[in-house]
């Protein structure tokens, strides 16, 4: 293969990788974090490979009350368990329901505040991305946590930590299989 087409190559599969989300043209974030999520979620494009894995659905399609959505989460309830934090292991995997199927679209990292908050003095960070605290009761039924979602496969245009994203809709849910 001539270096030409190899690099036009590469310059498509760039090009899809930050185009193929909602046909719009935002690049995917930069943002270290993102990277790195990027680095640690692409096997999970698929969902049979997440719940391979231990994610499994957790309640529904979460829009948010103002604009927006999550979308679908996959929550690992052993990452969920164990009070620590680590960004190649997210405690949850968001998917967005399009057509039938799912869409990797990030992560959010969550651990539970009474276990943080036993073992350390500050509310978590990763790398230099502060966690918010959920308070409980909350629409998800469990304890007071600490949340962070990274948008690493769906640009964001209100930002890459931001809970919810306009660029993600649960309209698509239940998807067809799942009627
Ligand atoms: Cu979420």
């Amino acid at each position: 293969m001539k270096t030409s087409s190899r690099v036009l190559i590469g310059l498509s599969a760039v090009f899809l990788a930050s185009c193929s989300s909602g046909g719009m043209h935002h690049e995917a974030s930069s943002a270290p974090l993102a990277q790195e999520v990027r680095r640690a979620t692409d096997r999970y494009q698929d969902v049979s490979a997440a719940t391979a894995a231990g994610y499994a659905l957790f309640l529904g399609c979460v829009s948010s009350p103002t604009g927006g959505a999550m979308g679908i989460h996959y929550v690992n309830g052993e990452l969920v368990g164990d009070g620590k934090i680590d960004a190649a292991r997210p405690e949850a995997l968001i998917y967005e329901p399009k057509g039938g199927k799912l869409e990797l679209v990030g992560v959010e990292y969550i651990v539970i505040a009474a276990a943080w908050d036993a073992a350390n003095k500050t509310p978590p960070t990763l790398m230099g991305q502060l966690f918010h605290l959920n308070s409980a009761p909350n629409r998800y039924g469990i304890p007071a946590f600490y949340a962070l979602h990274v948008w690493a496969w769906r640009h964001n245009p209100q930002g890459t930590f931001v809970d919810y994203n306009p660029h993600v809709s649960c309209d698509g849910y239940p998807t067809e299989a799942a009627r």
